[in-house]
């Protein structure tokens, strides 16, 4: 059994559509923690860390973002408050004129048991920041994350599409298979 710890419910959704095909048993526990601020990893480990040690049993947290190129990878870390602030529309006006339009989301799970040292998972998704807002599925910044292959947005897809190849999908899978080799009861 797992604990994802999260106080984002759209995370609790996609990551249980992610586990669903797996034998591994999540639960969701929102500790609300204040995150550090830093760089993904870093801001995983902390969280991973406490949670851990203040539940005592296994746990996972997630550190995820958007990385704009052409903005020198911001909002990045900063992508929750500057969606709680300057929203899609402050992003849209950022990247007004902008040819080079080029992001990727990367999600970072952090992986903490009472008794071993934390263990972090990177995976990303790259895509283009959209010249305008599309579809209302999702949640954030899905109507702005532009997949060229799908000619679709986030927002246009359901949960299960999005979670077939998402940041998300990419860094559960990863921690999902080492979980796998190392813990196959
Ligand atoms: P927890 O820390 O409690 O898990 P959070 O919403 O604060 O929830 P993060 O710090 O990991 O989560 O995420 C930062 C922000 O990045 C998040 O609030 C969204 O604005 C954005 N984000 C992350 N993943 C996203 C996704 O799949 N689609 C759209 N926006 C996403």
């Amino acid at each position: 059994m797992i604990t994802f710890i999260t106080g984002n419910k759209h995370k609790v959704k996609e990551a249980k559509e992610i586990f669903h095909n797996f034998n591994i048993e999540l639960e969701h526990m929102d500790l609300g923690y204040c995150e550090p601020q830093g760089i993904l990893e870093d801001v995983a480990i902390a969280g991973a860390k406490y949670a851990s040690s203040k539940l005592k049993r296994p746990v996972i947290v997630e550190d995820a973002g958007l990385f704009i190129r052409s903005l020198n990878w911001f909002p990045g870390t900063y992508s929750s408050y500057v969606q709680e602030t300057i929203g899609n529309s402050g992003v849209l006006k950022l990247m007004r004129g902008t040819k080079d339009r080029y992001a990727e989301f990367r999600s970072v799970i952090g992986y903490c048991t009472p008794k071993t040292e934390p263990k972090t998972f990177l995976g990303y998704v790259k895509g283009q920041i959209a010249l305008q807002e599309k579809g209302d599925k999702g949640f954030a910044f899905d109507s702005l994350f532009y997949i060229e292959e799908k000619g679709k947005t986030f927002a246009e897809l359901s949960i299960k599409e999005k979670s077939q190849f998402s940041h998300r999908k990419n860094s559960l899978k990863m921690f999902i298979n080492w979980y796998k080799d190392n813990y196959s009861e």
